[in-house]
């Protein structure tokens, strides 16, 4: 077994009551594992892939063999995803975003609340499954986006720091249909130090 589950730094009921505590087990349990066990799956009989970082085989998924690229492509996709998703929520998060990203939004979209509703757009317009992202570019710009299914960022060429999974199983059980709701409470439980941090070591490494 080379992937394994990423520690979750709060309890299943931390993010209560916006996103339930039911969601949070199920979904980092099931079906976070299952992306992780399928991944696994999917390297079993290539050693040499099993070396090379995640991301390395994501931004170039022409180089993984035809045979696994879709399995790679989607559990893979699910398994960075969901490792990044999760350290972007705390209990008592929320508020504003600070110092670089404030700055950043703020240069790109004119203000915080400019930027919400276009995230918001992009997290409702998503069609089917997916995430909006906030990205960086090889310029170091910010990029707003969304993906399809478990598809990255890194795909389209850009470094994810942020980002929100739409996936009915993120919301279905406390929000049924109600995609709009679930992204309005989001905001309520985000970590922007972590997102701080994310964005911070994107910039050091270009
Ligand atoms: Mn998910």
């Amino acid at each position: 077994m080379v992937y394994t589950l990423p520690l979750l730094s709060y309890s299943y009921d931390a993010l209560e009551p916006y996103i339930d505590a039911l969601t949070m087990e199920i979904h980092y349990t099931k079906h976070h594992q299952a992306y992780i066990d399928n991944l696994n799956k999917a390297l079993e009989a290539y050693p040499d892939l099993q070396k090379k970082p995640l991301i390395t085989l994501l931004q170039d998924l022409s180089a993984v063999p035809e045979s696994i690229r879709a399995a790679v492509r989607n559990n893979g996709g699910g398994h960075f995803n969901h490792s990044l998703f999760w350290p972007l929520m705390k209990k008592n998060g929320g508020g504003q975003p600070k110092d670089k990203v404030l700055a950043a939004i703020t240069k790109k979209f004119g203000n915080f609340s400019t930027f919400q509703d276009q995230f918001n757009a992009a997290a409702k317009s998503r069609f089917g499954s997916g995430w909006a992202w906030l990205s960086v570019d090889k310029n170091g710009e910010i990029v707003l986006g969304s993906t399809a299914n478990q598809d990255t960022p890194y795909e389209q060429g850009t470094i994810p720091f942020f980002g929100l999974d739409v996936w009915e199983h993120a919301y279905y059980l406390k929000y049924q249909n109600r995609r709009p709701d679930y992204i309005n409470a989001w905001w309520h439980v985000i970590a922007w130090d972590q997102v701080e941090d994310n964005y911070n070591a994107i910039l050091a490494k270009l």
